[in-house]
């Protein structure tokens, strides 16, 4: 009976992460209007007369129609100048506003790609476009929008930054699929795991189309990170259970290294000085024909070890465990893949981390300590009878 209440008591709380609608016109599929006329070419400059649904925009923005989007056709394309914005407003307290979006390629022979700025009111990052990173020519990417109160405007815009003065042979980014997911500040806490989201289920939203997981870029720090609690260095995908082998529940990571080491890091909560725990976490691979010899070197305080692993790519995994000494309260945890690997199809792939665990501690000497939640829902049990 309370083991049933508190799995709907948890079932409540992760519900409450679902997405919902915030933005208008997200997929540009509401088509400007006042377009000047030129209906046959595949993509219009927008003029001062035209308005885009939804969206305010300055200089050299295009509505792009094209087969190979994510969705039924439409896109914009930020050119030299180009900035679109929208307000929409925080709905609930305490929540992280996390955005997923399709990038794609803006052209094929151009000798440089512009980046593509999002910022929110204090939150910004550049996202390019990279070849060798997805098996279609779009990539999905996330970014934390950050924590926001109820009834906060949060204006996000989006801007092309070009990198070269010779704007005829820019490649200039293309954008559609705009998805904002909500997820609690507060995250379900496990009892019997000292980390929180070791699961990884607690991360950017999916693309309804996609079949290629989300990017997520270097970010430094646990807080700004669209992967809660987990800082990034190089490029992670974050991979789902429906378009791929993920050891346990909804969602995992996917390293990809490229030329430098990519990989996690986060850190423990309430481990003691001195005191030895056993990490256990899954090493696989996604089963997406990603072969190769996997090398990932796991950090757990003070103590290192690497760990191998042969895939076939063929949706693998295998349980893997450390014993380590804490060397403070908050230990730090990291996993860095060293394979460079890649599919037949030349896509950058690599191993899949699921499951971290960092147990309480080895000899029982202190008995864990019930978490917060685990008192609330005893609380909220006991006030139902
Ligand atoms: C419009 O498209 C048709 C068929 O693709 C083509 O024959 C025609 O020349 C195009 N007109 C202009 C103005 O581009
Ligand atoms: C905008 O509309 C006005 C009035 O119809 C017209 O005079 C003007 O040329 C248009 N501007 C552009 C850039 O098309
Ligand atoms: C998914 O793609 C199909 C065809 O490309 C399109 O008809 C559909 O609207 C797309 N779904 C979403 C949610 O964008
Ligand atoms: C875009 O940003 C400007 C301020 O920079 C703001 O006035 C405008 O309302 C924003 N547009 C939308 C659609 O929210
Ligand atoms: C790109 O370059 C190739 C070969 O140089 C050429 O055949 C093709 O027409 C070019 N495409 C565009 C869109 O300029
Ligand atoms: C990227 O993929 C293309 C073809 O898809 C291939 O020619 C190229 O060598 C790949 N680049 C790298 C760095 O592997
Ligand atoms: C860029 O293209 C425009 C029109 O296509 C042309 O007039 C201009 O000279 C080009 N600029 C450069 C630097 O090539
Ligand atoms: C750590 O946990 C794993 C998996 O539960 C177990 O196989 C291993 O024996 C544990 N190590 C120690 C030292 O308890
Ligand atoms: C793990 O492997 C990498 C790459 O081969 C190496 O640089 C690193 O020193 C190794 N770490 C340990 C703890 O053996
Ligand atoms: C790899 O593939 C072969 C043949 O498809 C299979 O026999 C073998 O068990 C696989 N190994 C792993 C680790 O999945
Ligand atoms: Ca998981």
């Amino acid at each position: 009976m309370a083991m049933w209440f508190l799995r709907i008591f948890m079932l409540l709380l992760v519900s409450s992460c679902v997405s919902s609608d915030f933005l208008e016109n997200p997929d540009f599929e509401s088509p400007p209007l006042n377009l000047p006329k030129n209906l046959n070419a595949s993509s219009v400059s927008l003029d001062q007369n035209s308005t885009l649904p939804g969206w305010t925009f300055q200089g050299t923005v295009l509505y792009v129609t094209s087969l190979e989007l994510p969705d039924t056709g439409h896109a914009v394309q930020l050119g030299e100048d180009g900035k679109i914005n929208q307000t929409f407003i925080a709905k609930g307290d305490d929540l992280n506003y996390i955005l997923t979006f399709a990038l794609i390629r803006g052209g094929q022979n151009c000798s440089s790609s512009a980046g593509l700025s999002v910022s929110g009111p204090d939150s910004n990052a550049v996202f390019s476009y990279r070849d060798n990173i997805s098996k279609v020519s779009w990539q999905s990417y996330s970014h934390n929008l950050g924590r926001w109160g109820n009834g906060e405007p949060i204006n996000l815009v989006l801007e092309s930054q070009a990198i070269d003065s010779d704007t005829n042979s820019t490649c200039w980014p293309i954008i559609d699929t705009l998805l904002i997911k909500t997820i609690g500040v507060t995250l379900v806490q496990e009892s019997g795991n000292l980390l929180t989201n070791g699961g990884f289920e607690s991360g950017p939203g999916f693309l309804p189309n996609s079949t290629e997981g989300v990017l997520i870029e270097e970010v430094p720090s646990l807080i700004q990170s669209a992967l809660r609690q987990w800082s990034v260095i190089g490029t992670v995908r974050y991979i789902d259970s429906e378009h791929f082998h993920v050891p346990e529940g909804k969602a995992a990571i996917e390293i990809l290294a490229d030329k430098a080491p990519s990989g996690i890091q986060t850190a423990t909560r309430d481990t003691s000085e001195g005191s030895r725990y056993n990490l256990t976490f899954t090493l696989g691979d996604a089963n997406d024909a990603c072969r190769g010899h996997f090398v990932v070197g796991v950090q757990a305080g003070s103590t290192a070890q690497n760990f191998t692993l042969e895939s076939n790519g063929t949706g693998s995994g295998e349980k893997f465990g450390l014993v380590f000494e804490a060397d403070k309260a908050a230990a730090q945890i990291s996993f860095t893949s060293y394979s460079v690997t890649m599919t037949k199809e030349d896509v950058l792939c690599g191993p899949v981390i699921d499951e971290v665990i960092v147990h309480p501690p080895l000899g029982g000497a202190t008995s864990v300590k019930p978490t917060w939640l685990l008192l609330i829902c005893v609380f909220l049990y006991v006030a139902v009878l």
